[in-house]
């Protein structure tokens, strides 16, 4: 058994190998490869996938080395009610996350997973999050059956035979077990993307305790490229709480004063709310500059000169693409001319792709995400909402020079954000670092279509964490709060609640947003340095109407003082919301977000 399972395995590492052999045992698969990460093994993947229909590859004159991929139409978006977090107490999960008893899911598991990838090859991807020699860099071992996880896995984390020899003998890793549910018998035909296709039969699962993960039924995105939600954010979060540091959905981004000084910003904004585009924004303001380091995921941790520095455990972006223009994004546009994938859009008859609000026209014939004959005005979306592109993080023409220091780079401004086409201003600060967790905990926005369910209804997203966070969320809060008793809390990031989403009462945006929201950044900049105009209200510092740089803006006072104006009805009825999402915890929220809590009523008084 030995031999036919270890493939061509160059591992010297017992627990690794026997993992892999006992999942192999299992699956069951036809053969069992170690990736190496090189070119050639990227290169033969892609090409199979291209015979096998799971890849078109695009005009190489027009996106050189990039392809497109059609997902399953039910297989689309994370499936949060099929995410698990399986801990010994149901306490310990929390209520805002699916709980299931440890022995009983692994039992559901191993029989799901039993047989699970006849037919197929099992693939063991060894990647990094992390730059290798980074002090918080983590090693995942994924197992998967799915070749398009392989490619993705590849431009999404450090992947590669340099992982086994950084593990050595006797390293530690995240075991990711990952099938897409789809055995094949003999003589049975493939489909360019199987899965599991009855939505009851996926599983997404976190065992936090023992650190292991098990995916099971889908092939896509956050579901299925195990290391990125799974590993970064889910059960990094609960490392993180034990170990004393921070694991964040959010993008890390750098901003360059005209006068030289540099300020590093990291910002926490649910899936789909406009994260990569501000993480590599051009700035609208003359001599400014943003660099990014990263769009989507931060592990921060206090650097001994007592600061929080944050550092981005991904290699690559998995971006929205409908909405991504010359105009929203130009840098996420040159970031995917070349070598990326593009899942679930509009393939164009000269071999390229296209999607909703690309700023280009839409071509007069395609291919839709279901593979269907498409026209303009065929009444249906050419792409998938949450169409995405994978593309390497190097390819960003503003990267930041510094984005892959072992240690990361010191915050100076935490933001939280959301969708919220009422009440919330488009930039408040918080009075301290209290009222600053208190903010995140309280951030909600619209539902987007980045999970599978209903887009455009307003939640409490934590954060931006609630499907990520791999512990009961008011631990998570104490965890917050915690860290201004870890170090000077003048050393501490400032903290800003910000919302480019505004309507007026007809329904128009207020704020143009994208390379305009260079006008907030230098505000929280001037506010860092001591220097930005505010005046106190109820929620926070708003900006005084002449604070925020407006130059060769054509925006109406009227809409700049509604963009900043506090509704107190609104805010009261948003004070009742967030006591109902504190409430479900049963008393587990901390003292100190109570007591701002009704401080905030208070002052609404
Ligand atoms: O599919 S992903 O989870 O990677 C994207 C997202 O929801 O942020
Ligand atoms: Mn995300």
């Amino acid at each position: 058994m030995a031999n036919e399972t270890l493939g061509n395995c160059c591992s010297t590492n017992q627990k690794l190998i026997a993992w892999v052999q006992e999942m192999a045992q299992l699956c069951q698969p036809a053969t069992v490869y170690w990736c190496d990460g090189s070119d050639e093994e990227n290169k033969r993947l892609c090409d199979e996938m291209v015979t096998h229909g799971t890849f078109t590859r695009l005009n190489d004159q027009l996106r050189p080395g990039s392809f497109l991929a059609r997902s399953h139409p039910s297989d689309v978006a994370r499936v949060e009610d099929r995410t698990y977090i399986c801990s010994q107490n149901k306490e310990d999960a929390g209520p805002t996350n699916n709980w299931a008893d440890p022995v009983e899911m692994k039992k559901t598991l191993k029989g799901l997973f039993a047989g699970c990838m006849k037919g197929r090859t099992l693939y063991v991807i060894p990647f990094s999050m992390g730059p290798l020699d980074s002090p918080i860099a983590k090693i995942g071992i994924e197992l998967t059956d799915s070749p398009y996880v392989v490619v993705n896995m590849r431009i999404m984390t450090r992947m590669g035979k340099n992982v086994i020899q950084k593990l050595g003998a006797n390293g530690s890793f995240i075991p990711c077990m990952h099938s897409i549910g789809a055995p094949l018998q003999p003589g049975q035909a493939d489909v360019p993307w199987p899965c599991e296709p009855d939505p009851k039969k996926k599983y997404i699962v976190h065992f936090p305790e023992d650190g292991a993960i098990w995916s099971y039924g889908s092939g896509y995105g956050g579901n299925a490229l195990l290391g990125k939600k799974c590993l970064a954010l889910r059960i990094a979060s609960v490392l993180a709480q034990r170990e004393g540091w921070m694991a964040e959905h959010m993008l890390i981004l750098a901003l360059t004063s005209p006068q030289g000084k540099k300020h590093y910003v990291a910002a926490a904004f649910p899936s789909a709310c406009g994260k990569t585009n501000l993480a590599m924004m051009k700035p609208s303001l003359p001599g400014w500059s943003v660099r990014c380091l990263g769009d989507d995921i931060a592990w921060i941790r206090l650097g001994s000169d007592g600061r929080l520095y944050a550092m981005n455990p991904e290699y690559g972006f998995f971006g929205v693409a409908p909405g991504t223009s010359e105009k929203s994004n130009p840098y996420a546009m040159a970031s995917i001319t070349k070598n990326s994938i593009f899942t679930n859009v509009v393939h164009t008859q000269d071999g390229n792709v296209w999607w909703e609000d690309m700023g280009v026209p839409a071509p007069a014939k395609g291919i839709d995400w279901e593979g269907k004959d498409w026209t303009p005005d065929c009444g249906r979306k050419g792409a998938h909402p949450n169409a995405r592109f994978t593309a390497p993080a190097s390819q960003c023409p503003v990267i930041d020079p510094d984005w892959e220091k072992p240690e990361g780079v010191p915050i100076s401004a935490f933001l939280f954000g959301g969708r919220r086409p009422s009440t919330i201003p488009l930039v408040n600060e918080s009075f301290s670092w209290e009222h600053g967790v208190f903010m995140g905990s309280a951030t909600g926005s619209e539902t987007t279509a980045a999970a599978l369910g209903q887009a455009g209804v307003l939640r409490r997203d934590p954060f931006a964490m609630l499907p990520f966070c791999g512990y009961n969320m008011a631990d998570y809060f104490s965890h917050w709060l915690s860290m201004a008793s870890r170090t000077d809390r003048s050393k501490l990031p400032k903290i800003f609640f910000v919302n480019w989403f505004r309507k007026s009462a007809d329904g128009k945006w207020l704020w143009p947003g994208y390379g305009e929201n260079s006008r907030v950044l230098k505000w929280i900049c001037e506010r860092v340095e001591g220097s930005g105009k505010a005046v106190k209200t109820p929620i926070g510092y708003v900006p005084t109407t002449d604070a925020l740089d407006m130059s060769n803006l054509n925006i109406s006072q009227a809409d700049l003082t509604e963009l900043l104006a506090i509704d107190l009805e609104g805010w009261k009825k948003e004070v009742d919301s967030v006591a109902e999402s504190y409430a479900k915890f049963g008393g587990r929220i901390p003292e100190a977000l109570n007591k701002e809590l009704a401080a905030l009523r208070d002052r609404l008084k």
